[in-house]
Formats: C-alpha cells, structure tokens, sequence
C-alpha cells in the first residue's frame, strides 16, 4: 500500500520487481477508495525508496552535533547505546526526561506509545500536535466525540477550507460523482483553488482566517430567518440563548466588513445549507492553524448543531479510530494496548500545563511546547529524546527546535533519509518504507489489510515497529507483550475483528473485510449519551468554561494580530500541493520539477506594486526569521495575501513563525496565518 501520505486514502500499489528492483509502480485496479489510480505523490514511489539519500546502516555520531562526521555502527551496537543512554538518563532525571517523539508516520505509533508508557514516561508527542488534534479537540467539545460528513446520502456538503484536489483525490473523485449525481457543493476558500473551480455551486472567498466571523454571520441569518431546528435544539443543545445572543453581533454589513464575503453571498450560503436536508460543514483542519483556530473551526461546526444536522444519515456521523488513526469500522484493542502499562507518574507531560484543555482531552504531549520545555528546563528537565520520523522543519522557527535537540543530552533519530534531525543524532537508524516491510492497516470501508513486503530491504534497514519492539528488550521493560514483537501484539490489538485464521489473513494479498464491523446506526450516538459534560452538543462548552483564560463559547478574534506597516502581508503557509507532501518528496525529481523552486503565490496587483515578474526572487521575512522564494504571479492569491508550501530545505516557511504564536486552546501553531514583508531581490547577475 501506498505509504505517501497516511492515514489518508491508502491507495493500492501494485510494484513491478526485476531483479529485486522495483522498476515501476501503478495503482492496483479494483482497490478500495483509489481503484487502480495513484497521485503525482504516490506515482513517485519509485524515486522515493531510491533516494540516493537514504540511511543505509545504523550510525554513531564522532564528530559536533550538526558536523555530519558518523561512523556506521551495527544493529546490536546501536540498541545497546541507545538502551545505555536512556536508561541512564532515566536514572539520573526520572523517565519523564525522555520523550518519545514521532513525525507524520502513523503506522507503529501505538507501539511507540506503549514503548513510552512501559518506560515509564508520560512524553510521548507526535505531528497531530499540528494535525488533527485540533479537529478532535473541537468535535470533543461540541459533540463529545469525532464525527464525520457522510457525503453517501448527504444533498448539500460545504467544503470549509478544503480542497481535495491537492489533498485527497480519491475525495475530489468521490465528490465529481456527487456533483454529477446533483449533489450541492459550497466552497469557502481564500485561495481560489481546484475546488472552487470544479466543484462549487457557491464560492465564498474570505479574508484569510476570518471564517469564525463568517459561520456566526451564517448562524445570524439562520436565527434570524428562523431556518434553525428549535425542536432538536431544546432536546439536543446546550447553551442556545448564549450563543444566540453572541451571535447577533455578526449581522450582514459587520460579517462582510471582517470577511470581505459579500453580504448577499453570505445570506445565500446559509440559506442554501439551512433549507437543504440532509447538508453538512466539515471544517479542514487548515481552519485549526492559526491563534484562535480552535474557535474559528468550532464556529462552523456550531451550524451544524443548529441545524440537526448529526447523527443521521447524510450529516456529521460518528467517526471509530480502529488503529493508527483510521477507521476499520470496529474497536480495536489499541487504547488498551497503550493504557495497560501507563505509567503512574506525578509529571504532567510536556505542554499540558500551559494548554489545559489539550491536557485534559488528548493523550499525549503537546509537541509545540516541547522546545521551550528543553531549552528552559521547567517544569522539569526532557535530556534525551527518541524521534521516529521527526522533522525539524515542522516546527515553528525550526532552527529554534535544532538548538533544543542539541541542547539533549542524548538524541536517537529513525529516519528513510539523512535528514536535519539525523545530523543532530547522537544514533541514528535507518527505517524501511512500506515496499521493505509488513503492516496492518485498517480503513473506512470496514476493511483490513496486511501487507507484505515486496523487495528485500534497500539497505541495511529494519521496519519502525521491529525496532521499538527490539528497544523494549535493549532497555529490558517488563513488558512482554511488546517485547514478543510486532505481529504477537497485533494479534492481540485486532483481537475484536473476529478474524479466524490469523495466517491466512497474514498471507492475503489485498484487504479483507472485518468480520466483526459494524455498520452505522442512525441515532445510536444521542443513545449512547453525548460525552460532553451537560450530555447535551454543546454551543456552550462547559468543558471549556472551567479554564479561565478560554471563552466557552465560539467566540471571533483576529487572528492576524494588530496591522504592522512593517509586515503589511498575511501568509497562509501549507496549503496544499498536489505534487509535494510536508518534506518527504521535495528531494524526488518527478514531483520536484512540477514546481522546481520554493515559490510564494503572490496577487497580481502586489506584484505589480513591488516590481515583481514572475519567477523573480523575492525575500519574505518577519521578526523571526527570513527566506528567499521565486515569486508566483497568480489569481488564486487575494492581494495582501501571501501563500507557500513548507518543508523546503532552502526556503523554509516555518522558520519565519514565532514560536510564542500557539492556539491558547490546542497549542496549534499559526502556520496559515501570520504577519510577513515581501520584498523583490535584484538577482545578482
Ligand atoms: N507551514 C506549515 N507547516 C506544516 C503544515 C502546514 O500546513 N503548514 N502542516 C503540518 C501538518 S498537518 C503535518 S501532518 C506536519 C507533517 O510534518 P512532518 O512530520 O515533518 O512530515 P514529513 O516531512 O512528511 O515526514 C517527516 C519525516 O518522516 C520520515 N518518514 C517517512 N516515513 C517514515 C516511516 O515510515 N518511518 C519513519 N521513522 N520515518 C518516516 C520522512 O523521511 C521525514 O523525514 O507538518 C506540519 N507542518
Ligand atoms: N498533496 C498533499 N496532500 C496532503 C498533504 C500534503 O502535504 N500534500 N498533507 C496531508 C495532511 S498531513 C493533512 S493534515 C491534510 C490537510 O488537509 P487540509 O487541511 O484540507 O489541507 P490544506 O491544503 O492545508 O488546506 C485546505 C484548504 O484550506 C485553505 N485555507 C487555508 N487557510 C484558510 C482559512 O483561513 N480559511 C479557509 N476557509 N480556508 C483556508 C487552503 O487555501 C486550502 O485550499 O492533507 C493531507 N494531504
Ligand atoms: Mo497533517
């Protein structure tokens, strides 16, 4: 299975060998979800697993952090250091001091956070620091769990800041067929994308960020029209008067002022999603990267609660995390998996303390507190860490985050390629990609697959899970489960899929279908009872209330931060290309030539005020940091606006963002809004 982007669509590939080469790849025909199709991304598989740098064997650094001076170590040496190191580390500062970190790879992460656990530390942080957790986080607190649009019987989906063109095609396909069918698209988006293009029947195009103001100024026209569903909200809805009366400051001329979304255009969309039943809004997490993000993306989904729209067919259903973040359609023992050898320890893990509400809804540290928490020491020491995938470049002035690694005493890197973070290691290990090993993967369609390897590892290479599972026996934990490896615990973990024959499952080739899923039942959810603390889907949360620097309800602010004549420009960094994936394929020529230089899309009006032609190098900059980036004259850019793609090696956006700029609610950094200056650079000739 494609390994590109995860948990995503998860496209069959199927990989010709020669001579123990892959020499080509295509989509497998008839998969479920992409069915025979593979991106720009996954069609570049091949130069992906034969980057010419990737790890080839375990290494020790020999020379200073940074210096590239290793020299190749073997297996049994390399987990006998790191054990050596952690341990020690664990003796001298108490197992919170290490923290057990992870990049975008989702697929060995349960075991890492039971490496964690049965170490004894609290601190294991991933990417959904900046991902997804933001989403949940807003789910969680106004319907009590993850919820979902069902797009299969819905008649109206508004696409919230999406566009799954360049982030999920199997999506884009899926909604060109409800288009044909006559199904009603709505697209809100700055950037005039693919999407609003292809798909919309309606295109809203917002001042960047300011959507919390649109969705009350949505709300305001539904109250008002008395469009809202008044029986649902006395039976379902908590907090209605409240969240009425703060929404009545939202009318028309004050929405469209902060937006810039004409008033008719606002009225038009909330009629249209008000009056169409079934209709659904499902904010992208890009709505969540920013300081009052969580806010903005409750805001939006406080429609649908006004509205009904949940918990029955063609409206927000509830979503099941089987494993890895993916949804096989049953429960899977991985919560247990993971909570059965939680340690009982005082110490918080990093960042709940300054972002409670993350603290009290997810389990696992808050990863954008974690350089302030190395560098300053408090509230307690982290002196050594173990990073599986982990990039530097996805973090907030990035170079700040490299000076943290090297301020570790100790720093053990898991890595395909020779990244920034490996030449910061003290060991570094190298990982196999998903054409090199065996993984389980669950996904919608209530289906399961174990995959097989189908080349020999490239190099001296070993798959994530095999060496957590070898580390827990290096670092002797009491824990034999873990230490009985990868496929024992799986067998335990999908012990409720009801499958029979766990060889013959081991050897299919392709995805099974899980005995034991369950289909959805409309109304189950408001059944089982709401996690929410009234019970009730909560406009007004109570869970928020509790913490005096939040506002329970989905209040609107700025969050651009006052104007600065310095930094007049406002830059959206991350949205997505079709032809790159955070830092993984900027290295690979077939993607790469796409777009071959870090550009920044700039409005045509800008770029004729500051000279600019297309391709001239401009210098974009904040108090921060600054960078240089090839200028994209394009329409998709409003003026004042500015958009890039990050994890570029030369040019990279995230070292322009401060690192203080966190969502006080879910400690999101503001990726995709903050403030910057342009200016052209006279290349030298
Ligand atoms: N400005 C800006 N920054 C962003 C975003 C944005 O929108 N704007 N998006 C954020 C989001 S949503 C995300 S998810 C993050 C992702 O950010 P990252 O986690 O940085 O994502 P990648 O660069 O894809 O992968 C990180 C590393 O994992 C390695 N890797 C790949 N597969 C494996 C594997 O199977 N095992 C191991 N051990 N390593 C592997 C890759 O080589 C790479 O070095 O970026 C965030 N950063
Ligand atoms: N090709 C490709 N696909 C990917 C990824 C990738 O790196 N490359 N990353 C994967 C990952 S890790 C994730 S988390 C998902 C992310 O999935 P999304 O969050 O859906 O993706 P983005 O492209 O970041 O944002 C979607 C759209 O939101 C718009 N947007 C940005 N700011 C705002 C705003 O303030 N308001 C509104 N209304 N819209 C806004 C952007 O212009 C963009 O068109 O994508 C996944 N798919
Ligand atoms: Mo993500």
């Amino acid at each position: 299975m494609c390994d590109i982007c995860t948990p995503g669509p998860q496209c069959g590939i199927d990989a010709y060998i020669r001579d123990g080469r892959v020499i080509k790849v295509e989509g497998t025909p008839g998969f479920p979800g992409s069915n025979g199709r593979l991106c720009t991304k996954g069609a570049a598989n091949r130069q992906y697993i034969y980057r010419e740098d990737r790890i080839r064997t375990p290494m020790r650094r020999i020379g200073l952090k940074g210096s590239d001076r290793f020299e190749p170590i073997s297996w049994d040496e390399a987990y006998r250091q790191i054990a050596a190191h952690l341990n020690q580390t664990k003796a001298d500062y108490g197992p919170e001091a290490i923290a057990f970190v992870c990049g975008y790879p989702k697929w060995f992460r349960p075991f890492l956070h039971r490496l964690a656990h049965s170490f004894g530390s609290p601190n294991y942080i991933t990417e959904s620091s900046a991902c997804h957790q933001a989403e949940v986080m807003s789910y969680q607190c106004i319907f009590g769990c993850l919820a979902q649009a069902d797009l299969r019987d819905t008649k109206l989906y508004v696409a919230w800041g999406s566009n799954a063109f360049a982030n999920m095609f199997p999506l884009a396909r899926r909604l060109m067929e409800f288009k044909e069918q006559g199904g009603k698209i709505i697209v809100i988006d700055p950037r005039d994308t693919q999407a609003a293009q292809k798909l919309a029947d309606l295109y809203l195009r917002p001042r960047i960020g300011t959507d919390g103001a649109l969705a009350l100024g949505m709300a305001n026209v539904i109250l008002e029209n008395r469009w809202h569903d008044m029986a649902f909200i006395r039976r379902h809805v908590h907090g209605f008067q409240a969240y009425q009366d703060y929404v009545k400051g939202f009318d028309l001329k004050t929405t469209e002022r902060i937006t810039g979304v004409p008033g008719k255009l606002i009225y038009q969309a909330a009629e249209l999603f008000a009056r169409t039943d079934p209709s659904v809004i499902s904010p992208s997490n890009a709505i969540t990267h920013r300081i009052n993000g969580f806010n903005n993306h409750r805001a939006i989904l406080s429609l649908n609660a006004i509205m009904g729209r949940f918990d029955r067919p063609g409206t927000l259903i509830p979503v099941t995390e089987t494993f890895c973040h993916s949804n096989g359609g049953f429960r899977s023992l991985e919560e247990r998996f993971i909570d059965e050898t939680r340690p009982r320890t005082e110490r918080r893990a990093v960042g709940f303390d300054r972002f409670p509400l993350w603290g009290e809804l997810v389990d696992e540290g808050q990863g954008m507190h974690l350089t302030s928490q190395i560098l300053s020491g408090e509230p307690y020491p982290i002196r050594a860490a173990l990073g599986f995938g982990v990039n530097t470049r996805m973090y907030p002035d990035s170079r700040r985050f490299v000076r943290a690694l090297d301020q570790l005493d100790f720093y053990a890197a898991a890595d395909i390629f020779w990244t920034e973070s490996c030449r910061h290691a003290d060991i570094v290990l190298p990982v196999s990609t998903s054409f090199e090993r065996s993984e389980v993967k669950c996904y919608s369609g209530h289906l399961i697959n174990y995959t097989a390897p189908v080349i020999e590892p490239v190099h001296d290479n070993r798959p994530d899970a095999d060496i957590i599972c070898d580390l827990a026996k290096a670092l002797e934990l009491d824990d034999p489960l873990l230490c009985s490896g990868y496929d024992r615990c799986l067998q335990y973990i999908m012990s409720p899929a009801g499958i029979q024959d766990w060889e013959a499952f081991r050897c299919h080739d392709g995805p099974v279908h899980v005995p034991n899923s369950r289909p959805y039942q409309a109304g189950s959810t408001f059944a089982g009872g709401l996690h929410t603390p009234s019970g009730k889907i909560e406009l007004y949360s109570e869970r928020v209330v509790k913490y005096p620097h939040l506002e329970p309800l989905p209040v609107y602010r700025d969050s651009s931060g006052p104007e600065d004549p310095e930094y007049p420009f406002v830059m959206c960094a991350g949205a997505r290309l079709p032809n790159a994936i955070h830092s993984r394929i900027h290295d690979c020529t077939w993607p790469r030539s796409l777009r071959s230089r870090a550009a920044a899309d700039i409005a045509p009006s800008d770029a004729k005020a500051l000279g600019l032609s297309e391709g001239d190098t401009v210098r974009i900059s904040t108090r921060t940091g600054s960078l240089l980036a090839a200028a994209h004259i394009t329409l998709q850019a409003s003026p004042g606006e500015i958009y890039m793609y990050h994890g570029y090696q030369e040019a990279d956006v995230n070292a322009l963002i401060d690192t203080e700029l966190l969502d006080p609610y879910t400690g999101f950094p503001a990726y995709k809004q903050f403030r910057c200056a342009v200016q052209k650079v006279e290349d030298e000739a």
